[in-house]
């Protein structure tokens, strides 16, 4: 196979909703969609996962398209017709990191494959289930009442799990108001996207009571033993996201003891053949996980609920309807029906790009010479 055109798609959306997290705020998904063709004629897709800063994780979208445009897209063309999305990763292993500029590039290839062999993503990989339950990812609220509203409707919308972000001084009171708010059967967790130090384990310790599901990433990502001491210092169990960005740190992160759960983001360890080797690893250490997700499209949605549906992914995850952020999805939309999403079995990613919604929401487009 071989790529014969190649074009990056800047995208600004309107969330419907300001998401706040412990590293920022954002009101807009900025991102870049990739847009390939190979020389057999099929297109593929692929969103990029990463951010305009440098915040949630090293990588930042500018970044992002240049080291494809420099460094990865030169890899791939060396390997003239022997290109397949299986060796795209051995390809690009000796540039260190950029595991999300990296994952747009395979994504959008595999895409292009299956596509072209008329396979799903979900077959692909290994997918066991037709629908995938469904949970949300709830921002930090000015306030306690916005948040208890906003919780109170997505569970009224069926989400069978809500997460809610926490940071120094927005953790114990919002998390005892929603569980003596909604009750003890809600399935809730926490993701603190790295906002403390082991030094706040009593504190952390503190929502032991409130028997959540798991605490996402509490400590700086590079602190996998400061990890595995705070799992001996509280009961809620520790579930890892920035830390883990390959099967070996999975490995790693379970051997220490510093990882109960492990969150799967597809873009954040370079794509879902790496995401499916996290899943092996902590399958077969009797680790769950769940699919995670950087508040994709539909195009990159679409993806991350075909991995949701592999037999180790026994948790709901972040993969919400299209409708939890934004009024007007890049594909058709993602509805949540009983709690549940459905996972697409057409070609490829399976969903197809909607051209005017496309291009009402594009800010700028280029194509990379090959
Ligand atoms: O830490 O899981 C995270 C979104 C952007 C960056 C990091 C995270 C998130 C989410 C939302 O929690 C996941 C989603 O709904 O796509
Ligand atoms: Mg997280």
């Amino acid at each position: 196979m071989k790529i014969e055109h190649l074009e990056i798609r800047w995208l600004s959306i309107p969330l419907v909703t300001p998401f706040r997290t412990s590293f920022g705020t954002s009101h807009d998904r900025d991102t870049f969609v990739v847009r390939l063709v190979t020389d057999d004629g099929t297109e593929g897709w692929a969103e990029c996962g990463a951010e305009p800063d440098p915040l949630y994780s090293s990588e930042f979208l500018p970044a992002a398209e240049m080291v494809i445009r420099d460094h990865l897209l030169p890899r791939l063309l060396a390997l003239g017709d022997d290109l397949s999305a299986t060796r795209v990763a051995h390809a690009l292993a000796p540039v260190k990191g950029h595991p999300m500029a990296k994952h747009v590039l395979e994504t959008a290839l595999l895409d292009a494959e299956l596509r072209s062999a008329g396979m799903s993503f979900a077959r692909y990989l290994g997918g066991v289930k037709d629908r995938v339950p469904t949970g949300v990812s709830v921002g930090i609220y000015d306030s306690i009442p916005e948040l208890l509203d906003k919780v109170g409707g997505y569970l009224d919308q069926g989400y069978l799990r809500i997460k809610l972000k926490i940071e120094p001084g927005w953790d114990l009171e919002p998390v005892r108001v929603v569980r003596e708010t909604f009750g003890d059967d809600v399935l809730l967790q926490v993701d603190a996207n790295t906002a403390y130090t082991l030094a706040d384990a009593r504190h952390l310790a503190q929502l032991d009571p409130f028997d959540l599901l798991l605490m996402e990433q509490p400590l700086p990502e590079d602190d996998l033993r400061g990890h595995a001491e705070l799992a001996r210092r509280i009961s809620t169990p520790i579930c890892l996201d920035e830390s883990i960005t390959s099967a070996r740190d999975a490995a790693t992160a379970i051997a220490l003891g510093a990882a109960h759960v492990i969150n799967v983001k597809p873009a954040r360890v370079g794509g879902y053949l790496e995401a499916r080797r996290i899943h092996d690893v902590a399958h077969a250490n009797g680790i769950p996980v769940w699919c995670g997700g950087m508040l994709e499209t539909g195009i990159g949605r679409a993806p991350n609920l075909a991995l949701a549906s592999l037999p180790g992914f026994v948790l709901p995850g972040d993969t919400s309807a299209s409708d939890r952020y934004y009024d007007t999805d890049l594909t058709a939309p993602f509805v949540i029906e009983d709690g549940h999403l459905s996972v697409p079995t057409g070609p490829g990613i399976g969903v197809d790009v909607l051209p005017d919604v496309l291009s009402t929401f594009t800010t700028s487009v280029s194509t990379v010479p090959l």
